[in-house]
């Protein structure tokens, strides 16, 4: 592909995206609409080695179900998604957010995990990571870092 068919596919893409939003406000009730995809309640327990994870809620009110299917960040090149059972974790290619429903990433169950840590992010500072979904736009979530322990569930 050739630089001018790159640069024709890049503008027409951010113009579909800047397009959709206003078009498509006010139709996340109806059965069938977009995913609306809302993250809530993000944190990252200070990492005691060169891993870490990262917990979140994903809660869609849209009346189409979406997935989550991979996440990025800065500080590690080896970001993955997994689930835990019993008590042994393994990687997934995916996470459902159902429709009208939500996705939990919490302690002892489904979480994000950082590999190979580039820095070690200390409690009090924040880690940028970026969502991917099938469906929906990608969203850039701040991880605030807890002490390791920190489980909001139990406070
Ligand atoms: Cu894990």
């Amino acid at each position: 592909m050739n630089r001018r068919t790159t640069l024709a596919r890049t503008t027409l893409v951010a113009f579909i995206a800047l397009s959709a939003g206003p078009a498509l406000a006010g139709c996340s009730s109806s059965a069938g609409g977009e995913p609306a995809l809302k993250v809530s309640g993000a944190f990252m327990p200070q990492p005691v080695d060169d891993m870490a994870a990262g917990f979140l809620r994903v809660e869609n009110s849209g009346g189409t179900a979406d997935r989550l299917t991979s996440v990025t960040s800065d500080i590690s090149d080896d970001v993955t998604i997994h689930e835990t059972k019993n008590q042994k974790m393994q990687r997934v290619k995916s996470f459902d957010v159902p429709a009208d429903g939500e996705l939990d990433l919490e302690r002892g169950g489904n979480h994000i995990m950082f590999m190979k840590l580039k820095q070690k992010p200390e409690q009090g500072q924040k880690v940028a990571v970026e969502l991917h979904f099938e469906k929906s736009d990608p969203i850039t979530v701040e991880l605030p870092v807890k002490e390791s322990t920190y489980n909001p569930k139990k406070h």
